[in-house]
């Protein structure tokens, strides 16, 4: 299903009167409010392939109607997405759950909605059918060389995948780990994983990337081998310039400042880019924003400032994707509600009084600080963000529109009511 560009502009005619009243009152107060419009509307997030279809957990799954089939119809439903917001224009995919069996009529779908593919995620965490060896205790860690040899051309057979749709980066999320004491050498496991790393770093194209992901724990509960940003951080910098470290807001302890790991990821150079969701408890993948939205503004000031003083481009420095599913919603409303908390967070971050703020700290001034921060995270930014969507030809209110336009309905139509994506 495709959005007509005249059905969104229909709604947002309707709404023309409340949103102008909203805007106004909010741009009265920003001073570079071109400048602000403008970066927000350049913003852009990658919307994953596996959280298209309705998520499980290890208890069930209850599919909603209407999910994509084959790959097609995910691209078509991050068309949706970008239609409706214009800040999801690219795709990120995870082999094998999506392998691009046609790229170039993949790249000819994407191109007419206007998308692009992001990162490639490979997955060493399952066992395919007709798989060789298992990765039961791991893959690229295992301390069978013949396994980490399968984990390392699994990865090499998703650059080649990701190659024919442009994409340039490969993301790597390892689950291997250990659950019971003993059962590890912990150096062992970290030099075997560097050693495939390695191979995998020499298999890059020139203008490619890896991404090292890290998590605590799940699936495995006593240690994971990539387990936190030291541990992503000590191989992306043993690896080289085209290794850094991808930060997946879920895969922190409680109390985790994150603010604070991804301010010195970005000073060294090192910060990849996110994985964003929002988490109560653990890798809840919960939608962006629903649980703790003030951290994720924290995060953004943090980026925002560690990205200008770098001089590094907003919207392209850094890879933006989400990482988020869960069963009780709708899957797409589930992926704009996200899209537009990202959103809100990073404009919040862009009017914090960034000189009034350094004068704070250079004084230690923390009540005054503290002021500063919340002034610009008090602000209800929904009327900015609105207008940068609208100037961009998407709709004022994204979820209230794909409601209003009965998109669900006419993908259950079109596919059914009992279907199932791939992925999470
Ligand atoms: C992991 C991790 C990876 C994602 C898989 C599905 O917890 O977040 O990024 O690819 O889940
Ligand atoms: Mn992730
Ligand atoms: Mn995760």
């Amino acid at each position: 299903m495709q959005i007509e560009k005249h059905k969104v502009d229909e709604l947002n005619h309707q709404q023309s009167n409340t949103h102008k009243r909203n805007f106004e009152y909010v741009a009265a107060d920003v001073a570079n409010l071109d400048e602000v419009l403008a970066k927000v509307g350049a913003f852009n997030v990658a919307i994953p392939s596996w959280a298209l279809g309705t998520g499980g957990t290890r208890f069930g799954r209850f599919s909603g109607g209407g999910e994509p089939r084959s790959l097609e119809e995910k691209i078509e439903d991050v068309g949706v997405i970008q239609a409706l917001n214009k800040s999801s224009n690219s795709i990120s995919l995870h082999i094998p759950w999506d392998i691009p069996e046609n790229a170039a009529s993949m790249n000819a779908l994407a191109a007419q909605l206007g998308l692009h593919f992001d990162a490639v995620n490979s997955n060493t965490f399952q066992d395919q059918k007709d798989q060789k060896l298992s990765y039961k205790f791991g893959s690229l860690h295992h301390t069978d060389k013949a396994v980490r040899q399968q984990s390392v051309e699994h990865n090499i057979q998703v650059i080649k995948y990701g190659q024919e749709l442009n994409s340039k980066a490969l993301s790597v999320w390892l689950s291997d780990g250990s659950n019971f004491p003993g059962q590890l050498n912990f150096r062992k496991a970290f030099q075997n994983t560097l050693e495939s790393l390695e191979e995998i770093y020499a298999a890059l194209p020139d203008d490619w990337k890896v991404w090292v992901e890290y998590k605590p724990y799940e699936p495995n509960f006593y240690s994971t081998t990539i387990g936190d940003w030291g541990q992503s951080y000590l191989l992306a910098s043993k690896l080289g310039p085209k290794a850094s470290t991808l930060v997946d807001l879920g895969h922190h302890l409680q109390g985790t400042n994150i603010e604070q790991i991804v301010s010195l990821l970005l000073m060294e150079d090192k910060l990849a880019g996110f994985h964003f969701n929002d988490s109560k408890y653990g890798d809840d993948d919960l939608t962006v924003g629903s649980i703790n939205p003030y951290q994720l503004f924290l995060i953004f000031n943090e980026l925002v400032e560690g990205m200008d003083a770098k001089g590094i481009n907003h919207a392209t420095g850094l890879g933006w994707m989400i990482d988020a599913s869960h069963n009780v919603k709708d899957p797409i409303e589930d992926l704009l509600q996200s899209v537009q908390a990202i959103k809100i967070a990073y404009t919040q971050a862009l009017l914090v009084d960034k000189a009034a703020l350094v004068a704070a700290q250079q004084n230690n001034d923390v009540v005054l600080a503290q002021e500063i921060l919340q002034q610009a995270y008090r602000t209800d930014v929904r009327a900015l963000v609105a207008e940068a969507s609208l100037r961009n030809g998407g709709a004022i209110n994204p979820v209230d529109a794909y409601r209003k336009l009965k998109v669900r309905e006419n993908l259950i139509n079109e596919r059914g009511l009992n279907t199932v994506a791939t992925g999470l």
